[in-house]
């Protein structure tokens, strides 16, 4: 009977230790952010390899888009899930916030959560975000800015800005309706402003304004959102149009989607886009440069919505202990007339 006791608490021992080094060897990744260490495993799915196990060297990067309200952000989100979403470098996790700033603090915390490398934030307006970015300083997370800026009073909550100088288009949109119009010619234009709140908007708004100012001819008679919409666009342009129709010698709408917009409520209206109404815009998407090569608009100012690989090589950089710059700017150009928007048009990449 001994003999057999003995047998047994042998073999229950033998089994208690293989339990514990198998358990030993699978918490090696499962450390907490911030030490991370050699072979630690990242959740989530596209990281994974053949074997189904996490590659343990992807950047794991968290991006809270804003919405698709326009041709110009799809075509952002397109360069950014193209360049970080199907790559052995990066694993993304991506939110649509439906333009919603609730849903992106929502979306900002779950990537805390899920402990990500860095935060990608496409702020839809600039205030409110002091407390969500505190949560992610706090947990050693870099945030990086995407096409819009934010207002906070601590300039370290994020990294970086990736994005254009919109009050330097503003002052081309401005520059470049003058030099078609005429310093001279009494001037009354109409703003189809963006988002209330973003600083694309309120960049582009303080540009125009800068230059625009300077003109005794030129007068903005009328601003409204048209929250970057086409729709809206269209929608608050009817009612420009009804309100001062024959009044109207402009329109300056801070994005190509309103201004695609307004030009059918001028076509609705009886009169002549392009011609009777001259029009200036924002972004430079496809449509925009059909309606000025078929004479219906007249100027683009570009934004470069192709963010991705600037957004990957700044990551990159962040997780290899580089500085990377305070604003990443990217270069943008500006087309006027049918001529300029036909030669540029078989090249457009958005
Ligand atoms: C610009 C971006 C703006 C685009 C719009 O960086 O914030 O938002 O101009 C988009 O088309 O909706």
């Amino acid at each position: 009977m001994k003999r057999t006791n003995r047998l047994m608490f042998i073999l229950f021992a033998s089994l208690t230790l293989l339990f514990l080094l198998a358990a030993c060897s699978g918490q090696e990744g499962a450390s907490s952010k911030g030490e991370k260490k050699e072979g630690t495993t990242t959740s989530g799915t596209s990281g994974n390899d053949a074997e189904g196990n996490a590659s343990p060297d992807k950047i794991v990067v968290g991006f809270s888009q804003i919405g698709a309200e326009s041709g110009w952000r799809t075509a952002e989100t397109e360069s950014v899930k193209e360049t970080l979403g199907n790559s052995d470098e990066f694993e993304l996790k991506f939110s649509d916030a439906q333009q919603k700033q609730e849903n992106q603090i929502k979306a900002l915390r779950s990537f805390i959560a899920q402990k990500v490398d860095v935060i990608a934030l496409a702020p839809v307006v600039e205030s409110g975000w002091e407390t969500v970015l505190t949560e992610a300083k706090d947990a050693g997370i870099p945030v990086i800015l995407l096409d819009r800026g934010i207002e906070v009073e601590d300039e370290s909550l994020y990294t970086s800005f990736i994005g254009s100088d919109f009050v330097l288009e503003g002052e081309n949109g401005a520059k470049e309706l003058i030099n078609l119009i005429g310093e001279d010619v009494e001037t009354n234009i109409v703003e189809l402003q963006g988002t209330v709140g973003a600083s694309s908007a309120n960049d582009r708004m303080k540009g125009f304004k800068n230059v625009i100012d300077q003109n005794d001819n030129y007068k903005i008679i009328k601003s409204q959102t048209g929250d970057f919409t086409r729709s809206k666009g269209k929608e608050v342009m009817e009612a420009f149009l009804k309100s001062d129709g024959d009044n109207i010698d402009a329109v300056y709408a801070h994005n190509d989607d309103m201004a695609l917009g307004a030009i059918q409520a001028i076509e609705e209206y009886g009169l002549k886009p392009g011609e009777d109404i001259k029009i200036v815009s924002v972004d430079g998407i496809g449509d925009i440069f059909e309606a000025v090569a078929d004479g219906k608009s007249n100027i683009i100012v570009e934004c470069n919505p192709l963010l991705g690989p600037q957004l990957a090589q700044a990551a990159k950089d962040l997780m290899a202990g580089k500085e990377i710059e305070r604003w990443i700017k990217t270069e943008e150009t500006v087309f006027v007339g049918a001529e300029e928007a036909k030669a540029a048009l078989p090249d457009r990449q958005y």
